[in-house]
């Protein structure tokens, strides 16, 4: 049976199990009683879990059995971070942060709105009033990494960049959420993005591609050397910009080292080019190396500039202070990974075959002695093949790259490579795999971190060409996982995906554990919480509130399968009306939503969630809203209607 009919059939079953089981018993507690029945099974299947894993049949888990690591998937310019089993590559969840998402109101719920906007600049928030708007509804996400404590994941947070809006977010991994979204002045076009991983994550690195006049105010266009760009350094515990550098080259991937004493960046523009022709003109372009202490100093003994409300220092080429070193790389290099030996920093040439190795253990030298040849950092530069963009490590002293123009996979020992360049008779390639088609990032096991397994390798494809059926124009693209053994690897999963499986991060189950009923106390909804303890309305309580306040009306209602605690409300034509949802089912998996007809309002009801929208009822007449999750037998029943009185009655 293959894979497909296996998921299918899984699918059908479960399906049926779930309906009977509500449909027998009926509505009310009863009802709860039977979905609980159904849960309970489904637990009882997935507990039973094989080592399938091991067992040789990779990518076919049996219905229920559960995936022995978390993947994290950043979409690119969907916006949202995607949530799947690995190694069965089943998508588990959608988590929308830049984009705006019909099934859970992100973008629309004051909740979601409040996290969207409150940490964005004047400048942003007057450039959307003159778009009529109050936040982007899209955003470029290209890297999710998670935060670290002492070089191994801590399974707290998620950090991810907006490449298109300039931002950075940050998502809670109890919940799956985003709890903070913050833009970021001066820069322009977040796009590498890394948690420090040394001692913990008291920083999330993040780079400015695009550079700009560095008085960006219309008066300079063609002036290369008034362009700057920034490195920004974000405090991760209270996701505020904590300083940053100003670069010479724009900046593209970035990584921090296993000591917490530097972080670094590609460049592939070092000319400061403004057209392709000046963006290729050097054979060599530069990684910048970031001294953490010596910045820190910096900022201690006032050596900044401060712009926009940021601490900014210079660390442009030719300024000869501490804070950068330039080390030039061929040829407008890409991917910066740290290997999880805590001393082989790996840069991809992209234009060049070649990876070139840095060991970081020679940082230090090079800051203390500015006549040093910045080029005696690189211990290593092989030949790999054609477009290497990313590598990514087995912890067992090998690194796997991506070649772009080859479409292959190569896997490479970081050892050989070093004895290669250093003269002796030895090829570091140990295997060349064709992926399908163009790989651009690739992950493995832990891969970035001090607990890489070795385990599976994810090779994520920009194009899928002739692969699948055709869907029009626009293709999906690919995404191929092997399983590892030593130097062998094996194909267990080859499937398209929608706009773009950018990069990931494989984490081990064992670090994650959100909950499955959210706390009530959860600061999400705090205003809410705040709004009805003023309005002297319990938004625990099965109670129905309308509480008029001028033209402002707030509708507090519950939700419990298959209810809303209110059936009708009345508001007035003009009226700005709140609604607030409490979903009081504490049962794993039971979400509720509430959908309002021809208002543009649906969100997500989680168990034990309380969630708001506000509107202007600006049009008299009857509107049915409902439960848009199919959460009982009831489902459709689960319905209430609004009356929008005439203005003048
Ligand atoms: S960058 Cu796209 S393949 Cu945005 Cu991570 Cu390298
Ligand atoms: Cu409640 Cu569907």
């Amino acid at each position: 049976m293959s894979d497909t009919e296996k998921k299918g059939l899984s699918r059908r079953g479960f399906m049926g199990a779930t309906a009977t089981g509500a449909a027998l018993v009926g509505g009310g507690a009863a009802g709860r009683l039977g979905l609980l029945g159904g849960a309970a099974a489904v637990t009882t299947a997935a507990s039973t879990k094989a080592s399938w894993a091991q067992s040789g049949d990779h990518a076919s888990p049996a219905p229920g059995e559960l995936d022995e690591y978390y993947g994290f998937w950043s979409s690119g310019q969907t916006g949202e971070m995607r949530i799947l089993g690995v190694p069965s590559m089943r998508e588990l969840m959608r988590v929308p942060v830049f984009n705006r998402c019909s099934a859970t109101g992100w973008g629309q719920t004051n909740e979601s709105l409040k996290i969207l906007t409150q940490d964005m600049l004047p400048e942003t928030k007057e450039f959307l009033a003159a778009q009529g708007k109050t936040v982007h509804d899209n955003g470029d996400l290209h890297h999710v990494h998670m935060s670290f404590t002492e070089g191994k994941y801590d399974g707290r947070f998620l950090f991810m960049n907006d490449k298109a809006n300039t931002r950075v977010a940050r998502v809670r991994c109890d919940v799956m959420k985003p709890d903070k979204i913050i833009d970021i002045p001066n820069a322009k076009a977040i796009h590498g993005l890394r948690p420090q991983k040394w001692p913990r994550t008291n920083y999330v690195f993040a780079n400015g591609e695009d550079e700009v006049p560095m008085v960006n105010d219309g008066s300079v266009l063609d002036e290369p050397s008034k362009y700057v760009n920034f490195y920004t350094a974000i405090d991760a515990d209270e996701m505020k910009v904590a300083w940053q550098v100003m670069v010479s080259g724009n900046l593209d991937n970035t990584d921090a080292d296993y000591d917490g004493k530097y972080a670094f960046s590609t460049s592939y523009n070092s000319e400061m080019g403004m057209n392709l022709a000046e963006m290729m003109e050097a054979e060599m372009d530069h990684v910048v190396i970031f001294n953490i202490a010596e910045i820190e100093k910096g900022i201690e003994n006032g050596d900044y500039i401060e712009l926009n409300g940021v601490k900014v220092l210079d660390g442009r080429k030719g300024q000869n202070k501490n804070y950068t070193r330039y080390v030039p790389i061929p040829n407008s290099p890409h991917g910066i990974n740290m290997a999880p030996d805590r001393k082989h920093l790996c840069i991809a040439g992209k234009l060049s075959p070649t990876v070139s190795v840095l060991d970081v253990t020679k940082f230090d030298a090079l800051f203390e002695d500015d006549s040093l040849d910045p080029r005696s950092v690189v211990v290593a530069e092989p030949e790999l093949g054609l477009g290497p963009l990313h590598t990514c490590f087995d912890g067992k002293g090998n690194a796997f790259t991506t070649l772009f123009l080859d479409s292959q996979v190569v896997m490479w020992n970081l050892a050989d490579a070093v004895r290669a360049y250093n003269g002796e008779e030895v090829d570091p390639i140990l295997n060349k795999k064709d992926v399908h088609y163009q790989p651009g990032h690739n992950s493995t096991s832990m891969g970035e971190t001090l607990e890489a397994d070795g385990k599976w390798y994810i090779s994520m494809n920009k194009f899928s060409k002739d692969r699948f059926l055709n869907v029009g124009p626009l293709k999906p693209e690919n995404e191929q996982l092997f399983a590892l053994n030593g130097t062998e690897m094996e194909l267990v999963h080859d499937g398209p995906t929608f706009a773009e499986p950018h990069d990931s991060i494989i984490v081990h189950r064992s670090v994650v554990t959100p909950k499955s009923v959210w706390d009530r106390n959860d600061p999400m909804w705090a205003d809410a919480r705040a709004q009805a303890e003023a309005d002297g309305v319990d938004l625990d309580d099965w109670q129905d509130q309308v509480i008029r306040d001028g033209n402002k009306v707030r509708v507090y209602m519950t939700s419990e399968a298959p209810q809303f605690s209110l059936e009708s409300f009345t508001v007035k034509q003009g009226d700005e009306v709140t609604v607030y949802v409490t979903n009081l089912d504490d049962i794993d998996d039971l979400t509720h939503g509430f959908t309002l007809n021809n208002h543009g309002v649906a969100m997500e009801l989680a168990p034990q969630a309380t969630a708001s929208a506000t509107f202007i009822a600006s049009k008299p007449g009857v509107y049915w809203y409902y439960c848009q999750w199919f959460c009982h037998a009831l489902h459709m029943e689960m319905r209430g209607r609004m009356f929008v009185e005439p203005t003048g009655t």
